[in-house]
């Protein structure tokens, strides 16, 4: 797969999921991915159509976090699943190659990550590179140095992800990571457009 650039994750955001959408579409996001952890199938399934609905015929590809059945039923581009979810090998038994959906993997240590490789993932992300708030209990930060390693070892797009913003997010591109994941610097930021503008434009030069 292709790089990606910016990758937006939509969870708990402060702006309505279709505005976050229509700015993905607007500059040319690589990636959405709904990860709303406390909503039912039905909010998830709706979330998606609608998402679905914006993205028809753009460069951005939705992606749903941890639920490959969901991916299917709804009939998204892709599923992301992480240390603690159904196998990757078990969730592409239960759909047909007609599929093709993309696969994530998240990863969290060397370790993870050359494991992950194995497994012939569209994409790993790997992180978090710094502290992050949004999630309920982070593994340990990375750092850049690590990052840099996967980043040299991997046959497929690398996605730095956790605590990346304005402030740290050069020291992330030195290491040649192209592709960087965000919830709070896009979703809970004072001025989305700008921010989505700002990331998306970096990451394609
Ligand atoms: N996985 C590793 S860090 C993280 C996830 C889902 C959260 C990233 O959010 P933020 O606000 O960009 O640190
Ligand atoms: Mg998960």
């Amino acid at each position: 797969m292709k790089d990606l650039g910016l990758y937006v994750i939509v969870t708990d955001p402060d702006y309505p999921v279709s505005r976050i959408t229509e700015l993905c579409v607007k500059y040319q996001v690589g990636m959405i991915q709904l990860r709303e952890k406390g909503f039912s199938d039905r909010q998830l399934l709706e979330t998606l159509s609608m998402m679905l609905s914006i993205t028809r015929n753009s460069k951005t590809k939705v992606i749903i976090n941890d639920r490959v059945d969901i991916a299917l039923a709804a009939g998204v581009d892709g599923y992301h699943l992480g240390q603690d979810d159904i196998p990757l090998k078990m969730a592409r038994s239960i759909y047909d190659d007609k599929a093709n959906l993309i696969c994530g993997l998240s990863t969290h240590t060397l370790v993870q990550a050359e494991e992950a490789l194995t497994q012939n993932p569209d994409y790993i992300g790997f992180g978090p590179v710094y502290p992050t708030f949004a999630k309920k209990r982070p593994d340990a930060a990375v750092g850049c140095e690590a990052l840099k390693t996967v980043v040299q070892k991997a046959s497929c797009p690398v996605v730095a992800i956790g605590g990346i913003n304005r402030s740290n997010v050069d020291d992330v591109l030195e290491t040649g990571v192209r592709n960087i994941a965000m919830i709070k610097a896009v979703v809970k930021s004072k001025n989305i457009e700008e921010e989505i503008a700002f990331y998306s434009s970096l990451l394609r030069g």
